[in-house]
C-alpha cells in the first residue's frame, strides 16, 4: 500500500481534564515519524487548545471530534470551525455514528459539515455506520454506499482528496464486538470502490478509508494487514495511553 497508515484515537466524552495532560505527556515522545505512520487524537473542543499547546514539536496530531457547519455567528453552544482552524486545528472527525443516532445528524447535515471543514482548511473524516439489521439483510451495502455519496456530494476532486472516510458498522462500536477482518475489509473496499465511481480510481486509490468499532491491540494487525484498511479509529481502546501506544505500535 502506497498510502500512509493512520492511527486516531476519538476520546468522545469520556476523559476527565486531569487525565488530558498526562495523557498526552506520556506518548507523545514515543511516536513514529510522519512518513511511517500518522497519529490522531480527536478530543473535546474543552481540551483541544492545551492539547495543542503541549503536543508542539511533537507528531501528534490533534482533531476535533465534531463542529458545526456555520463559520462563526449566533448559534450558542456549537463549535466553530473557522475558530477551530485559527487555532490550528487540522482535523476533523465527521457524522460520527454516535452524531448520527443521538444527535440526528443526517446525511444532509453531515455534508454541510464536510463543505464546512473543507471551506476552513480542516481535513474531514466522514464516519460511514450501517446496523446489525441492515448486515443480516443485505441492506447494508446500499446504506454505507447512499452515506459515503452523500458525505461527498458538491464537493470537488482536489478537495475529496483530502477527506478520508472511516467504515464504522454500528454494532461494533463500542460493544466489544471487532468486526472480522475480513468484514471491515468488505467495508472498506465497498467505500473505496463508491469514491472511484463517483471520481476516478487514481483519486480512490489516495483516499485513505480506516475502520472503526472496538479495535484494540489486539486486533489492529489484522486489520492494518487488509488491503483497503490504511487506518483505525479506536475509542475504548485509546483512552489509556498505554493501550494506545499498543495500538500506534501493532
Ligand atoms: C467507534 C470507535 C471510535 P470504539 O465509535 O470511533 O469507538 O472503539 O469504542 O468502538
Amino acid at each position: 500500500k502506497q498510502r500512509v497508515p493512520f492511527i486516531g484515537a476519538n476520546w468522545k466524552m469520556y476523559l476527565m481534564p486531569d487525565q488530558v495532560i498526562p495523557y498526552i505527556e506520556t506518548i507523545k515522545d514515543q511516536l513514529p515519524s510522519p512518513d511511517q505512520a500518522e497519529v490522531m487524537i480527536a478530543a473535546s473542543p474543552l481540551y483541544l487548545w492545551p492539547l495543542l499547546d503541549h503536543a508542539k514539536g511533537s507528531n501528534v496530531i490533534i482533531a476535533a471530534e465534531n463542529c458545526d457547519y456555520h463559520d462563526t455567528g449566533a448559534y450558542t453552544g456549537e463549535v466553530s470551525p473557522k475558530a477551530l482552524s485559527e487555532m490550528g486545528i487540522t482535523y476533523s472527525i465527521a457524522g460520527h455514528s454516535e452524531r448520527r443516532h443521538y444527535f440526528d445528524e443526517d446525511p444532509e447535515i453531515v455534508n454541510k459539515k464536510v463543505h464546512a471543514l473543507l471551506r476552513n482548511h480542516i481535513n474531514p473524516i466522514v464516519c460511514c455506520d450501517e446496523t446489525l439489521v441492515r448486515t443480516e439483510t443485505d441492506d447494508d451495502v446500499h446504506w454505507v454506499v447512499s452515506q459515503v455519496i452523500a458525505a461527498f456530494k458538491n464537493v470537488d476532486a482536489s478537495d475529496a482528496a483530502k477527506m478520508m472516510i472511516a467504515y464504522e458498522p454500528r454494532w461494533a462500536i463500542g460493544t466489544g464486538i471487532t468486526a472480522s477482518a475480513e468484514e471491515a475489509e468488505e467495508g472498506c473496499a465497498l467505500i473505496r470502490q463508491t469514491i472511484s465511481s463517483i471520481y476516478s480510481p487514481a483519486l480512490a486509490d489516495t483516499v485513505r478509508v480506516l475502520y472503526g468499532g472496538s479495535v484494540t491491540p489486539k486486533t489492529v494487525k489484522a486489520l492494518m494487514a487488509q488491503p483497503d484498511i490504511d487506518g483505525v479509529l479506536v475509542g475504548s481502546a485509546s483512552l489509556d495511553p498505554n493501550e494506545f501506544l499498543k495500538l500506534i505500535h501493532y
